[in-house]
Formats: C-alpha cells, structure tokens, sequence
C-alpha cells in the first residue's frame, strides 16, 4: 500500500501522533548522534522535580528546549539532548510521612508520569541518558565528589544560627524564608544554632565574578546582574577602633568594615551588631539587661525586615566608648539590629553625614552629625538626607581639600604606615550551608568517630546508602534529638565502624541540600552509566561545556552560581579544562491566566492533558511558542490553540496538495517568498524569536496555497512544501512529520522529516538586486556567483568557498588568503 492510501482525507493530529510516536521509538531518532569530526550541541533543559503530571509551564519551557534541539540537528549537528529528574527534596518525604510509604515510592512513580507526558509531547529526549539523582548510581558520584570537596578543605563544619522552620523541623537557606515565613509550610521561622555543614564557595567569589566576562552576552543580562549583586564584592578598608570601658580590663581593639574611609573624620558614633557576642563582650554591666531584651525581639526578626530601611531604627547604648584612631575622639558604641552579624566585621562606624542609616539612627537618638565631604547638596542634618556623592573633604585634617578618590588612598596608605587599618574587600556571598535535618536527600558520606572525629568513608565503600525509612519514621526528630534528622533514629545504620581504627563510630546524619546533586547532573549526562567516577572526562571534553541552557528564572542565582562554583573546582582538580559550564543560557516566562499565575486556590489553572486531548500536541506546542517571545510570561487567556490548530492543517493540506500538483506556471515569486521565509525563519530560531518564525509559516502557507491555486509549477511547489516541512519539523514534530509522508517519504522505511536537512536560501533570491561577482582562485576565474549586492565580506567569502568549481580547484590545496571585495570579487591564493 502507498503511503497516500493510508492517510486520513483530513488533518487528524491525534492519528499522526499514534503512528509517529511509535515509528519514531522504532527508528531511536533522538539518540544522541556520533559521528566522527561532525559538528556537536549540547543542549540542556533544566531537569524537572517529579511533582506530578507535567503542567502548561513544563510544556512551554521543553518545547522552547526542543525546538533549540530539533533545530541544530536539522543544521547538520550531532545533538545531545537528555533528561533526568532531580528527585531528592521535600516535597517527597511529606508525602511519604502522610501516606505511611517511603519516598522513592511517590518519587517513582510520578516521573514515571512525567516520562509518559514528555513522550507525549513528542519532547526529543535522548531516553538512554535518564538519571535520577535518588538512584544510588548517581548518588554514590555525588558523595564522591563531597568527600574531594571536603579533602580540598572545601567542605567543613562549623556552628552557625540557621533559620530554622519549627513545624517542618528543618534548616532553611535564606531564600526559602519569605517575609519571615517558611516557602513551604508559612510558618514563622526562627533561628537557633546548629553545627552545620558548608561548601567554601566564598573562596571562589572572585573567581565566579570575573569569569562572567566569558558569558557576558550569551546569558541574559538581568541573570548575570543578579549574581553580582548575590556575591557584592564591596571595596574599602578595614579601619580597628580602640573600645575603652570601665568594666573592660584592657581596651578591646574593635575592626569594622567601610567602603567609605575618607569619612572617617565624620564618624561620630559607632555600631555593633546586636546580635553579635561582641556585642554582648563590650556591653557595661548595668547596661546588659537592656541589651538582653533588645537582643530577644532583633532575633524574631528576618534579614529582610532587618535591611529594610522604612524600619524606625532601634538601639542601646552599650555604655562604652570607641577611639577613633585617626583623631582620637571618644564616640559612643551602640548596638543596632541594622548592622548584620554576617556581614563585614559586624561593627561599624557610623557616619551620619553621609550614610542615610547612620543619619536616620542619629536623628533618633540625638547623635551629631559632622559633614567632612562638601558636596552640592544642603546640610544633612537640617534636611534628613544623607549625602554620598563625590566632593571636597572638609573637617578632616591633613585630607582637607581632596577629593573623594584622592582622600580614600591617602587615608588607607597612611592607616596601613600607622598599622591602624588597611585596604579590604567584602562579600556579600555567605558560604553554602548544605546540610539539611531530612532523610530524602543524599546522605553525607562521613563518620563520626570519638578518637578520629571527622572521617571520610572511603571511596570504594560508596555509596553510603539511606537506609528503608517508612512513614512515621520519617518524621522529624523521629528517633533522634530535637533538630536531628530522621535518619538518628535508624539505630543500625547510625552505629558503624571508624574506618581509621574500627572502633564504634556514628554516621553522620544529615543529608545534602538538593542544590548539591542539580550542581553537576549535567555533567554525569555525558556518560551516564559511567562506574569509574563521576563522569567520563573525554566525554565531558567532547560534549561540553553544554552549548544553551534552558530554564526558568528562579534559577537565575543559586543553581546557576553553585554548578559554575562546582565547574570551577572541577577544573582545579584537572577534570574539566573549561571554567564555566553553560555557555548560553536562555530563561524562559511563565505561563500564566488571566493575568495571574495559575493555582488551585484561584481556580485558573489548565489541565494541560485535557488541552493535548482536544487540541493535539502539535497546536499546544505551537500557541505556547505563539504566544510571544520565549522570555516573556504569556497568558492562555489570550491564546487560541484552535485558531493554531487550523493553521497547522492548512499547512498539512498544503502539503497534501503540493504532492500532486501539475501546474506550469511562472514560480519566481513562490520561490522568493520561500527563500525570504527560509532566510528570516533561519534567523529568527537562532535568535529565539520563535513566535515571529511562526508567523513566517503561516505566511509561507499563504503563498504555497495561492500557488497552487494558481497552477503555479508543481516542482516549486513541492520544493517549497519540502521546505516548510522541514522547518516546521523543528516546532511541530508531528505535523511535520505526516507533511513530510504525504510528500512521499517513506517515514516507515526510515525517511523521517527529523533526519532531514534544514533548508537553505538561495541569497539569490533573497534581493532583487543581484551582482555577478567572480571567483579567482591563484588569479585564475573559477566561478561567476549571483549575489546579492549589499553581500557582506563574510558572507561572501562563505559562498565562494562553498561554490562547487571552486571546491574542486582548491583540492589538495591548502587556501592562504581570501581577498574579498564585495560585492564583485573573490580571490583566493592557495598552495
Ligand atoms: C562608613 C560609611 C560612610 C559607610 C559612608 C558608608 C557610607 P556595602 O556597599 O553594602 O558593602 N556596613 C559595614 N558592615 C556592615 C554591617 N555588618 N551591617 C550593616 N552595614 C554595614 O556597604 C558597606 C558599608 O555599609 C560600610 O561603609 C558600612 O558603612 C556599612 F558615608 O562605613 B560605611
């Protein structure tokens, strides 16, 4: 039977998605290619969490991924395109605990669900590269890799105040409180002290700063704003106050951090942050009951609340005085809840002229406040605003007369020669707090042993597997102390052997932030099933760095900053030879309704397997894309997957019809509306304006109909329907895919639309305005091209090269030098 006879009379995508699937399976059409010396890209779609069924806003963000994909393996290049799921976390374990199940129970089976919705969708996935970062294979590389982190000092453990979520009983990072409440339960966070594991990433802040000049224009520039400003490297000095109090034996030398030494003649008080112990070391006896109760209320509160500056500011006077040591003034400590504890040295000066929180604390409790900078603006302490900017340094001795610059170096150098200070520079960036008081996650490969302390499990004893926790078990503290992890209470797991001397020893129980195991999956795709590391490094060295990254912008700081962090540390240990690991990304919006997010609560969501149901996978695809550019959020509210639906068969039926067109007529015109339709769709998918490609095929469609309504010549029009086949191939791989049998492909033998060429324009054809330009090779005329007349030199040394004639000239050859003159002349000198 031909293929024609089998067709539906009519565009039915549910059919096309039935027969193709299965062809496609058949025919292992997305496993990655290997051809030797072939051009490759990785492209990347940032993993999914196994939440459930995959929703609207997973089939916009994989179908803009699988577009990127589709598109380079029609250009010709080996394509790497996985999957995986990051299936440790939270979400799992509640779950679990509720349902008297152990978590890889729930996790399971709902990325099986994910697996059946992303075939569905008809998502390009190399399937034999899935990983799951729960599975031991995979989790077994992730301990290996602390255990390197942890011999290069880049792992260790120290107390610290975490903020801590009293109904889930667990560690929470900073970005999971919000407004001073947990992310996920909206409890009310505290803080309490905890010994804690951390990753050394500060050590890499300058390194992870500077090396954003190799991504600057290929990852967005609000991403890479925001990672600057998530590492803030602050420049300026460190200047030590002496602290004299009756109580206080000696004087205590007090160092705080400034980015503004030049006002230190304008310091008049000086601050410690409340919550410090310095604070509590310098406090004057009779001041300490004060000082206890302030300290109370300041722990109630979030970083967020503490940094706000609408706050009214708060205080106590600590009854003890700072020295300056440039002038020797005598100026009253206070403590404050707006200088952090984490930040800088915890103290500061205060310099109210020309800091709006000094003034704004100055101003409550009656400080002075001293201008030393002159600047254009009016007094400070008549008009409540601070002062900053640039001017002339007054009321400052020997600075007087300077300027802002000139008087920052002249007072570092002269504090550096009198050993009182000296130039410093600050991060914003904390270290990684990484360990978590939960049992789904990757359980950190160390023992604790009385004699020993800290010590490694060695490699060959990996993974240290979690133990077959259920229900109840799971829940915190379920065994263990009050902020211990379930895993405490598995006696047998817990109690092991030192492996220094065999003597009892414990595990530790605590397992890895998830942020650990989404830092190098990207890495472990490239040799998935690899038993001798964490991946295979000629593997690594042949796919990546990985060639675009897409995900969503919640990612823009934490996953992106700590898989550069783990890239830069993996280059150190002489694993990778590359520094950063994504070498363009693309973030993607959401998608949302009716001008809101969608949710239960709001009753707006879309049941995306209800949409693929009515509309087919190919018209929700596309009206996603439609939408509007890829990094905006799009409402469904404005979107018609029918209206798109009836744009894909009319592309069909065009197809269809082109199959057996006879006509004669004159075709130029077909033929150039194509070429421009080529030429700008090339461009647009490259620059990820897919929406406007989208356009272009429903133009393309027009011209075909028109053309063959008019008996246009029946090889133009098949020519040009191959064409938008192809490219469409990239969007919507069904529909495409019956385009390209209904053109008499036998897809079933395996002649599939995805194995096919992206078309190229003639640039003939692109401009009315064509030029003969003339291609010498050593001076002798090879070849007369037809260009178009604003050609550009590269483009032009790109034709020529490819022209046939002069290919076959140049054999053997060796080319030297191409002297190109657009648009008339070529000449190339070869040996
Ligand atoms: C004196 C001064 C005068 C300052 C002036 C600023 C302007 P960035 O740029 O964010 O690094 N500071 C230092 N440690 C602090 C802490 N732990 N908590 C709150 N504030 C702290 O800010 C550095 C400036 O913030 C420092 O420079 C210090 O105030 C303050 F006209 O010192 B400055």
């Amino acid at each position: 039977m031909s293929t024609a006879e089998q067709e539906p009379a009519t565009y039915d995508p549910h059919a096309a998605e039935q027969r193709w699937r299965a062809v496609w399976e058949r025919l292992d059409l997305d496993r990655t290619g290997r051809r030797a010396g072939a051009p490759k890209a990785y492209v990347l779609d940032m993993f999914p969490y196994p939440s459930g069924d995959l929703h609207m806003g997973h089939a916009e963000a994989f179908s803009i991924g699988d577009v990127v994909a589709r598109y380079w393996k029609l250009r010709g290049h080996d394509v790497m395109h996985p999957i995986g799921w990051d299936s440790f976390g939270l979400p799992a374990e509640n779950a679990a605990i509720q349902r008297g199940l152990n978590p890889r129970d729930w996790t399971y089976a709902n990325v099986d669900t994910q697996v059946e919705g992303f075939k569905k969708l008809g998502v390009s996935f190399d399937w034999s590269r899935r990983l799951h970062t729960s599975d031991p294979e995979y989790y077994r590389w992730t301990q290996w890799l602390f255990l390197r982190f942890f011999e290069r000092g880049l792992a260790y453990r120290k107390s610290s105040p975490v903020n801590w979520c009293p109904k889930d009983h667990t560690v929470l990072a900073n970005e999971q409180v919000v407004n001073g409440h947990c992310e996920r339960c909206g409890t009310a966070v505290t803080k309490r002290d905890l010994t804690q594991w951390f990753f050394k990433i500060t050590e890499y802040a300058d390194r992870l700063l500077d090396d954003m000049a190799l991504i600057e224009g290929h990852w967005p520039d609000r991403v890479l704003a925001m990672q600057r400003n998530w590492i803030g490297r602050s420049t300026g000095a460190h200047v030590d106050f002496r602290v004299e109090g009756s109580h206080l034996a000696t004087a205590r030398t007090v160092t705080v951090f400034t980015t503004r030494p030049d006002t230190l003649y304008g310091a008049t008080f000086f601050v410690v942050a409340a919550d410090a112990p310095l604070a509590e070391e310098l406090c004057a006896p009779e001041k300490r009951a004060e000082l206890e109760a302030y300290r109370e209320k300041v722990r109630a509160l979030t970083t967020i609340e503490r940094e706000s500056t609408d706050r009214p500011k708060t205080g106590v006077d600590l009854g003890v005085v700072a020295i300056n040591p440039v002038n020797g003034e005598r100026m009253p400590v206070w403590a404050s809840d707006y200088v952090l504890a984490e930040y800088g040295t915890g103290a500061i000066m205060a310099v109210p002229a020309h800091d709006q929180r000094d003034l704004d604390f100055a101003r409550e409790f009656g400080l002075p406040v001293r201008v030393v900078v002159q600047t254009d603006e009016a007094d400070p302490a008549e008009t409540g605003v601070a002062t900053p900017g640039d001017g002339v340094l007054v009321n400052s001795g020997p600075l007087d007369g300077l300027r802002k610059a000139e008087a920052i170096q002249a007072v570092i150098a002269q504090l550096e020669k009198d050993s009182l200070g000296s130039a410093a520079i600050t991060y914003r960036l904390r270290d990684w707090l990484l360990s978590r008081q939960r049992y789904w996650g990757c359980p950190i490969p160390v023992v604790h042993c009385p004699t020993h302390g800290i010590v490694a499990v060695p490699d060959d004893q990996l993974p240290v597997e979690l133990p077959p926790l259920a229900g109840e078990q799971l829940l915190p503290g379920h065994g263990g102390a009050q902020g211990e992890s379930p895993l405490a209470g598995a006696a047998e797991w817990v109690n092991t052997t030192c492996p220094t001397c065999g003597g009892p020893a414990t595990r530790d129980t605590d397992t890895m932030d998830t942020f650990v195991d989404s830092s190098w999956y990207y890495f472990r795709y490239c040799s998935p099933e690899f038993t001798d590391g964490p991946f295979d490094v000629d593997a690594v060295a042949e796919w990546m760095p990985v060639a675009q990254y897409v995900g969503g912008v919640e990612h823009a700081i934490l996953h992106l900053l700590y898989s550069r962090f783990f890239t830069k540390v993996l280059f150190d240990m002489g694993m990778v030879t590359f520094t950063e690991p994504f070498s363009a990304l693309l973030n993607q919006g959401m998608v949302i309704n009716q001008g809101k997010a969608m949710s239960k609560s709001l009753g707006n969501g879309v049941d995306l397997q209800e949409q693929l149901g009515i509309h087919g996978v190919d018209a929700i695809r596309l009206v996603l894309l439609f939408a509007g550019p890829p990094e905006d959020d799009v409402d469904w509210a404005d979107m018609s997957p029918t209206g798109v639906g009836k744009q894909l068969a009319r592309m069909w039926r065009a197809a269809g019809d082109a199959a057996t067109a006879s006509g004669t007529a004159d075709a130029s015109s077909l033929r150039r509306d194509c070429a421009v339709a080529i030429d700008e769709v090339t461009r647009l998918t490259e620059g990820f304006r897919f929406n406007v490609a989208i356009a272009r095929f429903m133009e393309l469609t027009n011209s075909l109909r028109k053309a063959l309504d008019a008996g246009v010549d029946g090889d133009a029009c098949r020519e040009v329907a191959h064409s938008l086949a192809t490219m469409l191939a990239a969007y919507a791989p069904y529909t495409a895919e019956d385009m390209w049998a209904r053109l008499g492909h036998d897809v079933d033998g395996g002649d599939s639309v995805h194995d096919s060429r992206w078309p190229t324009a003639d640039p003939a054809l692109l401009v009315a305005d064509t030029v003969e330009c003339v291609v010498q090779v050593g001076g002798k005329k090879r070849a007369v091209l037809t260009v178009a007349a604003g050609i550009t030199e590269d483009e032009l040394v790109k034709l020529a090269l490819a022209d046939e004639h002069v290919a076959r000239s140049l054999e053997g050859l060796e080319v030297k030098k191409v002297i190109a003159r657009p648009p008339k002349i070529v000449n190339i000198v070869a040996s």
